[in-house]
C-alpha cells in the first residue's frame, strides 16, 4: 500500500482499510456512539448549526458551540458523561501512519449525511502541532478539499473512498482542508447511507520524552542532592520535568478544483 502526497506535508493512503477491516472499525465506531451520542455542534457565536453531526473517543473530544466555542473537554456536551476510550483497532491506525508521534488524546468522529459538508477550516485548536493528524473515512465517498496553510492557497480535490487514510503531518499540519460533498450511493458500508470520517490527534505537548527526559531527570537529582546538602532551606518549589511549549499530483480519483462546485 502505497501513500500519495496532496499537498506538501499531506498525504493519501487509498484502501488502507480492507472491507472487513472497515466492517470492524465501523462496529467500534457505532459503540462508541452507543455511549457518545452523535450531537449537532453549533458555530461560535452565531450559534449556527452544523450540517455535520459530531461524536468522540478519547480522554478528550473536539467541540464547539455559540457560548464557548470550539475547544476540547473531557465530556460529552449533552450528556456530561466521559468519552468512550479510543477503540484499539482505531489506535492501530495511529501507530501504522503517525510515526513516532505520542498517543493520540481525541479520536473526532464525524457524520456526514448526503447533505452534509465541511468549509474549509485549519485544525488549529491542539497544543501540539508536531504530531500529524490521521484520517480514516467509512462509507460514502467524500469531496475532500486540500490547500496549503493560507486559506487563499490553490487547492485540489480528492475523492475519499471508504478505506482511504489522510495524514496532515508537517508542513502539512495546518493545511487548510474541508469536505465539499458527499456522493450518495457510493458505498455499501454504512447501512443508512453517509459518511463517517475519524480524526485522531494529539491535543497536548508530551513532556520531554526518553533520553532527554533522563537527562533533565538526572539534573534535577543532581541539583537537588547539592543544594540540599548547602542548606536545607536552599529548596525552591520546582516543576518535576520541562513540559515543552508549547496543486494536487495527477491521479485517476482527483479531479481540477475547477470542476467542484463548492
Ligand atoms: O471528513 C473529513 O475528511 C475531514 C474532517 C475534518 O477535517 C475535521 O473533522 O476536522
Ligand atoms: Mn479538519
Amino acid at each position: 500500500m502505497s501513500a500519495i502526497t496532496l499537498q506538501p506535508g499531506v498525504t493519501l493512503t487509498s484502501g488502507y482499510l480492507d472491507r472487513s477491516a472497515q466492517e470492524a472499525v465501523l462496529a467500534a465506531v457505532r459503540a462508541v456512539i452507543a455511549a457518545a451520542p452523535l450531537y449537532t455542534p453549533r458555530m461560535p457565536r452565531s450559534g449556527k448549526p452544523m450540517s455535520v453531526r459530531m461524536t468522540n473517543c478519547g480522554p478528550l473530544g473536539w467541540v464547539t458551540d455559540a457560548a464557548r466555542g470550539y475547544r476540547y473537554q473531557a465530556t460529552h456536551p449533552e450528556t456530561g458523561v466521559p468519552w468512550p476510550p479510543i477503540p484499539d483497532i482505531v489506535m492501530q491506525a495511529w501507530r501504522d501512519l503517525a510515526g513516532d508521534a505520542p498517543t493520540p488524546q481525541a479520536c473526532l468522529v464525524n457524520y456526514y449525511a448526503p447533505d452534509a459538508r465541511l468549509g474549509l477550516h485549519q485544525d488549529k485548536d491542539e497544543q501540539d502541532l508536531a504530531a500529524p493528524v490521521v484520517s480514516l473515512s467509512l462509507g460514502d465517498t467524500g469531496l475532500f478539499r486540500v490547500g496549503g496553510v493560507k486559506r487563499s492557497d490553490p487547492t485540489c480535490s480528492v475523492r475519499l473512498a471508504s478505506g482511504d487514510a489522510v495524514v496532515l503531518g508537517g508542513a502539512g499540519r495546518l493545511a487548510f482542508h474541508g469536505v465539499d460533498r458527499i456522493l450518495p450511493e457510493t458505498s455499501t458500508l454504512v447501512r443508512e447511507g453517509g459518511r463517517f470520517n475519524l480524526t485522531l490527534r494529539r491535543v497536548s505537548a508530551p513532556n520531554l520524552r526518553g533520553a532527554s527526559q533522563t537527562r533533565v531527570n538526572a539534573l534535577w537529582d543532581g541539583l537537588w542532592t547539592r543544594a540540599n546538602a548547602l542548606h536545607a532551606t536552599a529548596r525552591c518549589a520546582s516543576s518535576p520535568g520541562a513540559v515543552i511549549s508549547s496543486a494536487c499530483p495527477s491521479r485517476k480519483a482527483m479531479l481540477p478544483a475547477a470542476t467542484v462546485a463548492s
